[in-house]
């Protein structure tokens, strides 16, 4: 298909800290998926992770980490656009062009608002509470038909279908309207040592979360200590949350039904199954370890993806951008 032809596909990641396997299999590792029939942008977004006090050097290092993790899990610099959103400056111009078309009464609805602002109470601050408008940006700037996300952006983007569509009526058609792409069987997976919360890089307990780049050994340990319950049977059941759980990440790994893997642990104990989830991610993580480790030794590698990311997603930023100040009213 020509280039031109291609549907969008945008989503990001923020650099705020080391990467869940909840990130993995709720996002990232969809985004190849898309890598050959669409035009594909993939964002590594630091605007919005300084909503949260970053370590200003923490934050440069996970933005090479995050790129380099994109990479790692399979995404070819030269069939996605990987960027730095800071790198391309329309996302702060969209960003609060839209917080006037969003409104008070809708941002205070976002429950992920409710809930950072609940962990960070000494610090809420604007750009907590309008994350969602320049999330908006993000998506409507390059024009976006789909969006990979994990379960817990489905309100933000309903928000900035929303937003998209009031432009739309005030100043006829602008922006495409996107839709979400959320995989059914990870959209949500849970945290390990609390497993009605979701797996979130920013939680405290680090036994509750395995990290994309966790080594075999910690993988192992963290599984064996994960939450089940009394019970000794491997089933998948709303009233087992841990077990379910372990269950959708051994799936997602193994490849494995539901009914197989209840097959497979029956008669025998906890310990085994725990064992086994163990053993099914960190094989299924290994290559991306791997791969990480020799792409994030190339620091200049890496800043040459950015820079060329950049470039490109500047390209269709810019002509958005241009339609969007004409239609207000802006002076060119
Ligand atoms: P934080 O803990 O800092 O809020 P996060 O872990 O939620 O961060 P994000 O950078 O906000 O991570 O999310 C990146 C992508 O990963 C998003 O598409 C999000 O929906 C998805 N995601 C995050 N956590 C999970 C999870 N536990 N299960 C499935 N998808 C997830
Ligand atoms: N809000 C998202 C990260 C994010 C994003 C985006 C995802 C920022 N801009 C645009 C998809 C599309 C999060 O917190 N997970």
């Amino acid at each position: 298909m020509a280039e031109n032809d291609k549907k969008i596909v945008f989503s990001g990641v923020q650099p705020s800290g080391n990467l869940t396997i909840g990130n993995y299999l709720g996002a990232i590792k969809n985004f190849s998926r898309f890598s050959e029939e669409y035009k594909t942008f993939y964002c590594v977004v630091d605007l919005h992770a300084i909503t949260v006090r970053q370590v200003p050097a923490e934050l440069r290092k996970r933005t090479y980490e995050t790129l380099a993790l994109y990479m790692a899990c399979g995404l070819d610099p030269q069939k996605n656009t990987l960027f730095v959103q800071s790198h391309v400056p329309q996302h702060a111009e969209l960003g609060w062009i839209l917080d006037c078309y969003t409104m008070f009464g809708e941002l205070s609805r976002m429950t992920q608002f409710k809930d950072k602002s609940a962990k960070n109470a000494q610090n809420i601050n604007a750009g907590l509470f309008t994350y969602p408008a320049l999330m908006a940006a993000d998506i409507l700037l390059y024009q976006t038909d789909i969006v990979p996300v994990g379960i817990d952006q489905k309100q933000h983007l309903e928000l900035a279908r929303d937003v998209a569509s009031r432009f739309n009526l005030l100043y006829s058609d602008t922006f495409k309207i996107p839709e979400g792409y959320i995989p059914q069987d990870t959209m949500k997976i849970m945290s390990l040592q609390e497993p009605t919360a979701k797996m979130s890089k920013s939680d405290p307990n680090e036994n509750a979360i395995v990290y994309i780049l966790d080594s075999k050994d910690d993988i192992m340990r963290k599984f064996k200590r994960a939450v089940t319950d009394s019970d000794t049977c491997v089933r998948y059941s709303e009233d087992k949350p841990g077990v379910s759980n372990l269950m959708t990440i051994y799936r997602a790994f193994s490849g494995k039904s539901f009914d197989e893997i209840e097959r497979e642990f029956d008669g025998k104990g906890y310990g085994d199954f725990k064992m086994a989830v163990g053993e099914a991610c960190a094989d299924g993580l290994k290559d991306v370890r791997e791969e990480f480790a020799r792409l994030i030794a190339d620091k200049s590698h890496l800043e040459a993806v950015m820079k060329a990311g950049a470039e490109e997603a500047y390209g269709y930023a810019r002509r958005t951008m241009s339609k969007v100040r004409r239609k207000i009213g802006f002076v060119n």
